[in-house]
């Protein structure tokens, strides 16, 4: 299968064109006057489709409509919002394979992963489904007589989701999903490399919102960061931006949204560890090692990139994670049986090559990989081998991000050792530890032990799943999405305090008498 006849399968059944308009506003704006992205697959660089960019005036038209909608929606009772994520929910099975077909071309994942994003968008709705009927407030007892207190959560207002190329759709769903269920509507600005599947992504979940008749919720403004992403980040309609993306980006956006004392949902990067110690099984520990790196192309924000071996397994789990790199399939990703993909483009193709050039020079040995792979007909994707770096901790490459299928190994003796080459980088996202020793596996959960968001034991750093509280420490921006109790962020606290007694009595014993 090739890019050109997934797209003749998919295009119409998503309700794409050649050209397509990348906003909507309650209605599809226009393309004329407008400019155009093109789409390119990573696949074999091929253009897929072209996506208008708003303009300012079609962003202030997205707005209006967004706060209008707003006044409609949050007057609903949240278990009949619920209702109208059930529906979308329903309308994303129906197009799981050919939304799913489209993030493959579009962001280059495999068949299997590419339906597993939209998977991620089907889990997250039935999580809202239910979540529409528990958004529980406490009640907390009153010193005064006669006197009750309680918080309640009431909806937000609309809100910002700005969303990086590696998942184009689920990370917009986490937050939308919950979002809506919560009263709010939203805007998007997806990542310009996925605008066409933002397109699709809204032409389904929008038919679902029409059929039960209610106005639109979800709003959409393609751009780039330094348009509609600063239009967002600095207007304080949209009481929260969460955002994903890279550290300076974020940082960015974070003072953007601080100036006008907003609130952010940051998910930047990730710079994660498998630790693997001498009581591991030392099998399962290979294959999470390998999905964690390679799954994606290591393009994802939980992707595994260091890899902190105990020195008695050292050379033998070098050795066989360097045969499992050898004979990893490189290719085509819409092909049966691939598992790694192309780089996204040439720009991450470049920071690869960069950071195993920097991480040689800094005197990292070079076990496997560090090349461009020639896929035959796909001369015009960025297929990489998989690449093993021996390293030391400190070095700048090990404690910096790459975007790309590059692990740099540690060796540690003790477990407290691992830890402090676990924690030694700006980032704390996810971490893993394979070990069946209760001891190692108790102090890595420790608050001596990872300093990340998601932490795992025998299992990869990478596919959290969507029931969890997703997000991270440090650099990764302290944010959190997804599930447990992320509903909070689309929220607002209110505490609320009746008096019911026939006088009024002041809390702190405070008097103050008047006639
Ligand atoms: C991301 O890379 O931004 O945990 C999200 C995972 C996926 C989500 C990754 N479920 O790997």
């Amino acid at each position: 299968m090739d890019v050109e006849t997934v797209k003749k399968e998919i295009m119409e059944k998503l309700g794409l064109d050649e050209v397509n308009s990348g906003v909507f506003y309650g209605e599809w704006a226009p393309v004329e006057g407008r400019e155009l992205i093109t789409s390119y697959s990573p696949i074999d660089g091929s253009p897929i489709a072209k996506v208008s960019m708003a303009t300012k005036e079609d962003y202030e038209k997205v707005m209006k409509a967004a706060e209008e909608s707003f006044k409609v929606w949050s007057e609903i009772p949240a278990p009949k919002r619920g209702w109208v994520v059930r529906e979308i929910g329903q309308e994303l099975i129906k197009y799981k394979k050919e939304l799913g077909r489209l993030v493959s071309i579009e962001a280059g994942k495999t068949l299997s992963e590419g339906e597993g994003e939209v998977q991620e968008m089907i889990d997250i709705a039935d999580l809202a489904i239910g979540l529409s009927r528990q958004f529980y407030g406490l009640t907390i007892v009153s010193e005064r007589e006669e006197h009750r207190m309680y918080e309640q959560w009431l909806p937000l207002g609309t809100i910002g989701v700005i969303t990086s190329f590696n998942f184009p759709c689920a990370v917009w769903a986490w937050n939308t999903m919950i979002a809506s269920a919560a009263g709010d509507t939203s805007v998007w600005k997806p990542s310009s490399k996925g605008a066409l599947i933002a397109v699709a992504t809204m032409k389904i979940v929008n038919r679902a919102v029409e059929r039960l008749g209610y106005p639109p919720i979800f709003f959409l403004a393609v751009g780039s960061g330094s348009t509609v992403g600063e239009w967002m980040s600095t207007d304080s309609r949209l009481p929260l931006i969460s955002f994903t993306g890279s550290i300076p980006t974020g940082k960015r956006i974070s003072e953007n949204v601080a100036k006008r004392l907003g609130r952010t949902i940051l998910e930047l990067g990730g710079n994660n560890a498998a630790i693997v110690t001498a009581k591991a099984d030392i099998n399962n520990a290979l294959k999470g090692v390998a999905f964690g790196a390679l799954a994606t192309s290591g393009q994802r924000c939980t992707s595994t990139r260091r890899l902190i071996l105990h020195e008695d397994i050292y050379d033998e789990f070098l050795a066989r994670l360097k045969n499992i790199y050898e004979k990893v399939s490189i290719g085509n990703p819409l092909e049966e049986g691939v598992l790694m993909g192309p780089l996204r483009d040439e720009a991450s193709f470049n920071k690869y090559m960069n950071a195993v050039k920097k991480a040689q020079e800094e005197g990292a040995k070079l076990v496997y990989g560090g090349e461009r792979v020639n896929i035959p007909g796909f001369e015009g994707g960025y297929y990489v081998k998989p690449t093993i770096l021996e390293a030391k901790p400190d070095m700048e490459m090990v404690k910096t991000e790459t975007f790309a299928p590059i692990i740099y190994v540690l060796k540690f003796r003790t477990i407290e050792e691992a830890l402090e080459i676990h924690n030694n980088v700006p980032q704390g996202l996810s971490s893993a530890i394979f070990t069946n020793d209760l001891r190692e596996e108790e102090y890595f959960l420790s608050h001596k032990g990872s300093d990340c968001g998601i932490a795992n034991v025998n299992t990869s750093t990478a596919g959290a799943e969507i029931g969890g509280a997703f997000g991270g420490e440090k650099e990764t921006g302290g944010g959190r999405e997804s599930g447990s109790d992320a509903w909070k962020a689309y929220m607002r606290r209110q505490t609320v305090t009746i008096n019911y007694g026939k006088e009024l009595p002041l809390a702190q014993g405070v008097r103050f008498d008047i006639e």
